[in-house]
């Protein structure tokens, strides 16, 4: 069913998807998780995403790859030291709805809605909104804005799966500082240089870079990030692959999350807004 002359609706598995097409660029965001699996600029006709073949596309659990929303925390660090809570909060794991959508030819805007912004402890009014722009670059701003009488603090990320033909000749440029290593009980390290992903990587940078690259043989992938207080690299590398049912065992050679993120906590006060952003060229 076509909603514009640039969206239209289509299938995954189980999944309604948004299908974004204008001369500059192509995208697709499936409605559960409002989770965007496929950008693709004109320019080139490379896909910038990486999505797992062995992926859940029945909205049983979060689609493994393309771009994760994690909110109102980061991982299995809640506000709340609950560690029965789902890791990385609970938008990817529900419906969204299209709120409202504009553009042209070169430039497609759209709006997405949660369809609740609370679960279990977590019941401050708070409002979120996921504004996607598909043009020659896919920019993904998700704001949340404090509608309570009350501060609100909360973490996030956009924690995106970037495609590539080798890892481990995948170079990441712009991250400076040191970082948290989560597989060394969270030691503090300083950044290497040159990045390169030869292991299993899960790393927290402190790092507030507005840009990072990633190269690889032919390409490169420019990362804007704004709105963070970290930026977090993963790859599962072999071993943690093969525990993964929805990451086909080979996968970790294509693929590497820089995430621009937030771990240290953003309080909002009321009526506060603040919008984590990446642009992905
Ligand atoms: O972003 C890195 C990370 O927190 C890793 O520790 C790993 O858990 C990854 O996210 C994937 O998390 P998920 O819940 O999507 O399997």
């Amino acid at each position: 069913m076509d909603i514009s002359p640039s969206i239209s609706t289509s299938k995954r598995g189980a999944l309604d998807v948004l299908v974004v097409s204008n001369s500059l660029g192509k995208a697709e965001i499936a409605l559960f998780g409002a989770h965007i699996l496929s950008f693709i600029p004109s320019k080139d006709n490379r896909e910038r995403l990486w999505l797992s073949s062995d992926a859940n596309f029945q909205g049983e659990k979060p689609i493994r790859g393309g771009i994760p929303l994690c909110w109102p925390w980061f991982g299995n660090d809640n506000q709340f030291d609950d560690d029965s809570l789902p890791s990385h909060g609970f938008l990817r794991t529900q419906t969204w709805t299209l709120q409202s959508h504009s553009g042209d030819d070169k430039k497609t805007t759209l709006t997405l809605v949660p369809e609740t912004t609370q679960f279990k402890q977590f019941n401050a009014d708070v409002e979120v909104k996921l504004i996607v722009v598909v043009s020659d670059t896919l920019k993904v701003s998700l704001k949340t804005t404090n509608t309570s009488t009350q501060a609100v603090i909360f973490n996030g990320a956009l924690h995106t799966y970037f495609s590539f033909e080798d890892i481990t000749s995948a170079e990441i440029s712009g991250i400076t500082g040191n970082y948290k290593d989560k597989l060394d009980n969270w030691a503090s390290k300083t950044t290497p240089v040159p990045y390169k992903i030869i292991e299993e990587t899960d790393r927290i940078h402190l790092c507030t870079s507005s840009v990072t690259h990633i190269k690889n043989t032919t390409i490169t992938s420019g990362i804007q990030h704004s709105g963070h207080d970290s930026i977090v690299v993963w790859n599962p590398w072999k071993e943690t692959s093969l525990s993964m049912a929805d990451m086909n065992n080979e996968g970790f050679n294509n693929m590497v999350c820089v995430e621009t993120a937030l771990t240290q906590w953003k309080e909002l006060q009321p009526e506060e807004s603040h919008t984590l952003e990446q642009v992905i060229s």
